[in-house]
């Protein structure tokens, strides 16, 4: 089925250690990764040509990873991630001294010839994307030369953010259009406008009282916020971090969500003593390959310095509140459209309980589900709904519209609709179009953030604070030896073995009711994962010394 030449190549490329396809792709240090993003090369030519598409994606990045380190992921036709069974091949691809044969299995069971009939257009092709670490650039190209091999095309993007590429996909499968920043841009800034037009509770606000600081973890989302604040007319964002720091080291999402301390701000940044006394501080912070943001609020008041405020304790508003947020509005505006329309919100079982019991309370349409760990699980329970809002603790996630909302939503615009039915359909609509609705996306967030506190007419962060309380709650990563010994069910909320570990648990949860505890291993790294809420975050480290032994 191949040619002898192209098989010699592939099994040239063979890793020296072994691989598998987890949550986020391969990972690994950079310098191990060569045969691997050769092989997902390879890959990505078969999956491209197993279904009529115009193209699938392959992004080369390592998230809020150290700078040293990097991975390679495989994006669908539909822009979503990897299909499942694909995920198996791949790492029986990437370890495979026989990398013919799992080769022919693959394309006799997906019905794929790659040996190209040169005659078949339009041929598909791999849209390939990267951040900005040192070692990214050099990978893509082996990843266009893998997919040249097979006779296929490449589009390279150059830098990207991982949401973008995954939306150029998307829109180049399902709209047919030229993927470009300039169309994605150009989205976000019609439905900023529109929204900032028709928030109903805009009215209150002080527009420009408000300063909005964007921490860009050193990374891709750094041009990318550049991008956005061209194209759109929001006032006062200031990014920093924009490059000049070290990519994801003491700032980025996941270090604040992790650590809840103020980011380290390189001297790009802006002086904060040019900020009014009076104005209102937006505070977020995007991930390395901008898929993640958390909005927070430093405990001690009165700014002055970056410097006196690098590693000051912060209140993170987590990704659940971003969930509360849409849901809130959404609801809001469906009441003015009286449709029936179902919103499914999903979580895991590291958000807060706090929030949880919030949406519960919300009532009809709102339902709430938990799932397990990683984007694919909650991307997939969303899709159920007429209105899928999902968020992960640590700052991914969306609002994915059915077709047929957005259908029903033009249809009310284009009726002789009462006036604030009508408001209230486009301001869904535009939410549709702020949303990325191929994958959580930090830029697309930050917009949609802003334009949903502007419709609460939300001047402070602190109001969204104010919803609810956060549990006390407490995470620690512990290193050992064999995280596969850990087993757990009911979507990661019971742990199943170790049994002295569970046996630990149980003491303290039948102690208190309000303890609750999350043990998982990482699907990213060598750690097993804690995550406990109880009565105070004293007795909660307590008890985590407990589980260390
Ligand atoms: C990956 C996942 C994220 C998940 C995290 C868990 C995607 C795009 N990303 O970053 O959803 O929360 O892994 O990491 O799926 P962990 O398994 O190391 O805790
Ligand atoms: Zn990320």
């Amino acid at each position: 089925m191949f040619n002898d030449k192209i098989i010699a190549e592939i099994e040239k490329w063979k890793p020296s250690s072994s691989f598998s396809y987890g949550t986020a792709g391969f990972r690994a240090r950079a310098n191990l990764l060569p045969p691997v993003v050769f092989r997902c090369g390879i890959l990505a030519a078969a999956r491209a040509l197993s279904v009529p598409c115009v193209c699938v994606g392959l992004m080369i990045t390592a998230s809020h990873n150290p700078p040293e380190d990097n991975g390679v992921k495989l994006i669908e036709p539909n822009g979503s991630m990897l299909n499942e069974n694909w995920e198996i091949i791949a790492s029986r691809l990437i370890n495979s001294h026989n990398p013919k044969e799992v080769l022919e299995e693959l394309c006799i069971q997906e019905n794929i010839s790659l040996v190209l009939d040169n005659k078949s257009s339009p041929r598909p092709a791999v849209y390939i994307g990267h951040d900005t670490r040192s070692s990214s650039e050099p990978l893509a190209r082996i990843v266009e030369s893998a997919v040249e091999l097979i006779g296929l095309k490449c589009k390279c993007f150059g830098t990207v953010t991982t949401p973008q590429l995954h939306y150029f996909v998307k829109v180049a499968n399902e709209e047919g259009l030229q993927a470009n920043k300039e169309n994605y841009f150009q989205r976000l800034s019609i439905g900023w406008d529109t929204l900032s037009q028709y928030a109903f509770g805009s009215s209150t606000l002080q527009e420009d009282k408000i300063v909005r600081i964007v921490d860009c973890a050193n990374g891709v989302g750094a041009e990318a916020m550049a991008n956005l604040i061209a194209y759109t007319n929001m006032q006062n964002v200031y990014c920093v971090n924009t490059g000049n720091g070290e990519l994801n080291q003491f700032c980025g999402a996941d270090f604040i969500q992790k650590n809840a301390v103020f980011p380290n701000v390189s001297s790009d940044g802006f002086d904060l003593n040019s900020i009014s006394s009076d104005a209102s501080v937006h505070f977020c912070s995007l991930d390395g390959d901008a898929d993640r943001l958390v909005y927070f609020i430093p405990v001690e008041q009165g700014i002055t310095c970056w410097k006196s405020l690098s590693g000051q304790r912060v209140r993170v508003l987590e990704g659940d509140r971003m969930s509360v947020l849409a849901a809130l509005v959404i609801k809001k505006l469906l009441d003015v459209l009286q449709v029936k329309i179902s919103i499914g919100v999903i979580q895991t079982a590291y958000a807060n309980g706090a929030s949880t019991a919030f949406l519960k309370n919300l009532g009809k349409p709102v339902q709430v589900e938990c799932v397990p760990t990683g984007v694919k699980h909650l991307e997939k329970a969303a899709k159920k709904y007429d209105i899928g809002i999902y968020w992960e603790a640590n700052g991914h996630g969306t609002i994915l519209f059915a077709e047929n909302t957005v259908s029903l939503l033009r249809e009310t615009i284009e009726q002789n609709s009462a006036e604030q039915t009508k408001k209230a359909a486009l301001c869904l609509l535009a939410l549709s179009s702020i949303a990325n609705q191929a994958t959580g996306d930090g830029i697309c967030n930050f917009i949609l953030a802003e334009a949903l506190l502007k419709f609460m007419g939300w001047q402070h962060l602190a109001s969204w604070e104010s919803l609810y309380d956060d549990l006390p709650n407490c995470y620690k990563a512990l290193n050992v030896r064999h995280k596969e010994l850990i087993k757990t069910t009911d979507q990661e909320r019971t742990l199943l073995s170790p049994e002295s570990v569970s046996k630990v648990i149980k003491r303290f949860s039948d102690s208190k009711p309000s303890y609750r505890f999350l043990v998982r291993p990482s699907g990213t790294e060598d750690v097993v994962r804690l995550y406990g809420e109880g009565p105070s975050v004293d007795e909660l480290n307590d008890m985590m010394k407990e589980l260390e032994i």
